[in-house]
């Protein structure tokens, strides 16, 4: 099969995550845990039963506890673990630490969890594997404790790097070696494949990357629906998603108030075409588009009307399409007589365009 795939995506992404991260922070402040199966929960006696598994050392583990099990089947795999409740404040503070540390290389963080980012270093002047050992570094001298890494060029390639080489580990995942790395993992290493498509897959005769990536895209989507989309790309290491390190905006939109109300469709189309012409260029603009237009209408006695449509994909950033919107749902709420004293349309479920352009489908296989 030729793979002829072209992202040419020149980013540079690490994903950090610490290892067993609130078991090692408990047996760093308590050595003697080291020795022992440790389960970081409620003691299952304590809780008749109903504690759930946050996460365990490597000993525990060894005997088959895993976080998000029931604190009574660990006590059944693991007889003689020691049980500790979490202590969030002492794990919080070791997190911001740990950001403090990231943010001595970029402000492009996307923290995930406590233990967990991702940074986009694509601007760094640093090598990215410089920066994965110096960041190690930090970690290890400011708290103590080993972290993972992967550094890659998109976000779904750091993140399966760095559990490659758990714990205490780095991976580096080059354009040229992204199809073995991918086709050598195991089909349950995959985003998204939980017990239910592993078992599909099996009966598939699918268990490995190699083999993912042989399935047609119709052959997964009639198996696996949207999620046979994710897989087809995941299988092929292409991601796009960017490091969310800037709250995101909620909408960007654009409205108007009118000294005399409106009361003619006419003006009313008027209108909208104006601000859809000044909504499409500031969304050109920011190189955004949306899932969601929102009509904001306001009559002259103060009332209020929001009323949306929302897309299965991207709204076109065209003027005429925004303005027909907005006209649609203008003409669904005010059928008879009007007295129109605002208009404003938004896009909301924003979306990147960025990657619009880029001809990554132009796959032969
Ligand atoms: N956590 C939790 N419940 C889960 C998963 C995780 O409470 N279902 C908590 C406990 C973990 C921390 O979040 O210590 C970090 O989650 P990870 O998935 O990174 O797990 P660990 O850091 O414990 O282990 P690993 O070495 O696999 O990263
Ligand atoms: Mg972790």
């Amino acid at each position: 099969m030729a793979e002829f795939l072209k992202t040419n995506d020149q980013r540079r992404i690490l994903h950090v995550d610490l290892d067993a991260f609130y078991a090692q922070i408990e047996m760093r402040d308590n050595p003697d845990l080291k020795k022992v199966a440790l389960i970081i929960s409620r003691d299952p006696q304590e809780s008749h039963g109903h504690g759930v598994v946050a996460t365990a050392n490597y000993e525990a583990r060894k005997l088959g506890v895993h976080s998000a099990m029931s604190a009574a089947q660990a006590k059944r795999l693991a007889p003689d673990a020691v049980f500790l409740r979490p202590n969030f404040d002492k794990y919080r503070a070791v997190s911001q630490q740990i950001q403090a540390i990231f943010k001595q290389y970029t402000k492009k963080i996307e923290r995930v969890a406590l233990d967990e980012a991702y940074l986009d270093v694509t601007d760094s002047p640093h090598r990215s594997t410089a920066i994965a050992a110096k960041i190690r570094h930090q970690v290890m001298a400011q708290t103590s404790l080993t972290c993972s890494v992967g550094v890659s060029h998109n976000k779904l390639l750091a993140k399966l790097g760095s559990e490659n080489h758990k714990p205490n580990g780095v991976t580096v995942i080059n354009p040229e070696d992204v199809l073995d790395f991918i086709g050598n993992l195991k089909i349950a290493d995959f985003r998204g494949v939980g017990a239910r498509s592993e078992e599909k897959f099996k009966g598939l005769g699918i268990e490995n990357g190699y083999q993912l990536r042989a399935l047609s895209i119709e052959t997964l989507r009639a198996n696996f629906g949207k999620m046979g989309d994710h897989l087809y790309w995941q299988a092929r290491g292409v991601h796009f998603g960017r490091v969310m390190w800037q709250r995101q905006r909620q909408s960007v939109g654009k409205e108007e108030t009118f000294d005399y109300p409106l009361r003619q469709r006419q003006q009313i189309s008027q209108e909208f075409k104006k601000l859809a012409t000044k909504l499409v260029t500031l969304l050109q603009n920011k190189q955004l588009s949306g899932r969601t237009i929102n009509v904001k209408i306001r009559d002259d006695q103060y009332r209020t009307i929001n009323r949306s449509l929302t897309k299965e994909g991207a709204w076109p950033v065209d003027v005429e399409a925004v303005q027909n919107a907005a006209q649609q749902i203008f003409d669904h709420a005010f059928e008879e007589e009007f007295s129109i004293r605002l208009l404003g349309i938004s896009f909301s479920n924003l979306q990147d365009n960025h990657y619009q352009n880029i001809s990554l489908f132009d796959q032969a296989d």
